[in-house]
């Protein structure tokens, strides 16, 4: 039977640790029915002083590096050391098809079942500006809960990275053991956000490899931070033998220490509360400016006219943005 809660009494169950509750919670905030959003938001309202509590590490990294497995491999530990995780995703594909990954969710068999372990995949969406802001908010649901361990997997690369690198505490860079030999390929703008790296897979006959992209890494990580006191751990792990997964965490651990001791994360969150505001702007004018069909029809022209080089872009950006202020 489901009852109707009011945002009050969905709030108070969340609170109290009910799994429904905060599912049902996540479900409410990620809706984009009219009906919704304003229950959506007294609930966020309701919760928000509540949380902040986690640590929020993103995990990162080349399609099939082993993020799932990882993320799987730890939370069962940090679940059995009696912590609470909550494990959620940035998949901007679901934002085109509307679904969501649940090939994580299956695959994460262990940590599914661990009453301390809640699962939660990528919520559907317009736009990646859509499904990350949605996750923030499952985020922040989730600390409210008593969570006190948020994972966040980026699936797919490029833009998610950002987004996830912009929610998290602590964002964590995986590589294969195979990246000694392409690091310079790998994208410098991702090495640059790690807070860590984990060089993963060393196990059986990947393990020399993994040690000598391990060394390579920290060759890189110690030019790319030249300035800095210490340039972000290196570790080298396996998530199928554990190798490396206790010093992992202990290397999150020790540098979320020294970032609240400096100030340091206070101040990142407060950077990422306000970048979140400000890309929530964005992306309402940019809806409400499409919602309207006239615009939407007029922008369309404007492009066709751009492509084909019968306008230049300033100009017909601002012919359509014009008929905005007309309107
Ligand atoms: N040898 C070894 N294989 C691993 C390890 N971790 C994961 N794998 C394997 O690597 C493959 C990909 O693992 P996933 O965890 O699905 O990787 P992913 O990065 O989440 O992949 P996507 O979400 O599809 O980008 C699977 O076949 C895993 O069994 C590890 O520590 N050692
Ligand atoms: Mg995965």
């Amino acid at each position: 039977m489901c009852r109707v809660q009011s945002p009050t009494e969905l709030a108070a169950a969340i609170r109290a640790g009910d799994r429904t509750a905060l599912a049902r919670g996540i479900t409410l905030v990620e809706s984009r029915r009219e009906a919704d959003v304003a229950t959506g938001e007294a609930l966020l309202q309701a919760l928000l002083p509540h949380a902040g509590g986690a640590m929020r590490v993103g995990v990162t990294g080349a399609p099939g590096v082993g993020k799932s497995t990882l993320i799987e491999a730890l939370g069962v530990r940090l679940c059995a050391q009696g912590r609470k995780v909550a494990v959620l995703a940035v998949d901007p594909s679901s934002a085109v098809t509307g679904g969501s990954i649940l090939g994580d969710k299956t695959r994460m068999t262990d940590l599914s079942r661990h009453a301390n372990a809640f699962i939660r995949p990528s919520p559907g969406g317009d736009t990646l500006g859509g499904v990350a802001s949605r996750t923030r908010e499952a985020l922040l649901l989730c600390e409210a809960a008593g969570f006190d361990v948020v994972l966040v997997e980026t699936i797919g690369t490029g833009q998610s990275e950002i987004a996830v690198h912009g929610m998290v505490d602590f964002f964590l860079v995986l590589l294969s053991p195979a990246a000694g030999d392409e690091l310079q390929g790998i994208k410098r703008g991702v090495m640059e956000l790690a807070d860590g790296v984990l060089v993963h897979k060393a196990d059986g006959d990947l393990a020399p490899a993994a040690d000598r992209a391990a060394q390579q890494c920290l060759l890189a990580m110690r030019v790319l931070h030249s300035g800095d006191a210490a340039p972000p751990p290196v570790v080298i792990g396996s998530s199928v033998s554990g190798r490396g997964l206790d010093e992992l965490w202990r290397a999150i651990e020790a540098s979320a220490a020294a970032a609240q001791a400096s100030g340091a994360f206070t101040a990142r969150r407060s950077r990422q509360a306000a970048a979140w505001l400000e890309q929530t702007v964005k992306d309402r004018l940019l809806a409400e400016f499409l919602g309207d069909p006239q615009l939407a029809k007029a922008l369309h022209r404007a492009e066709a006219d751009v492509a084909a080089g019968r306008a230049l872009p300033g100009a017909a950006a601002r012919a359509v943005l014009a008929l905005r202020r007309r309107g």
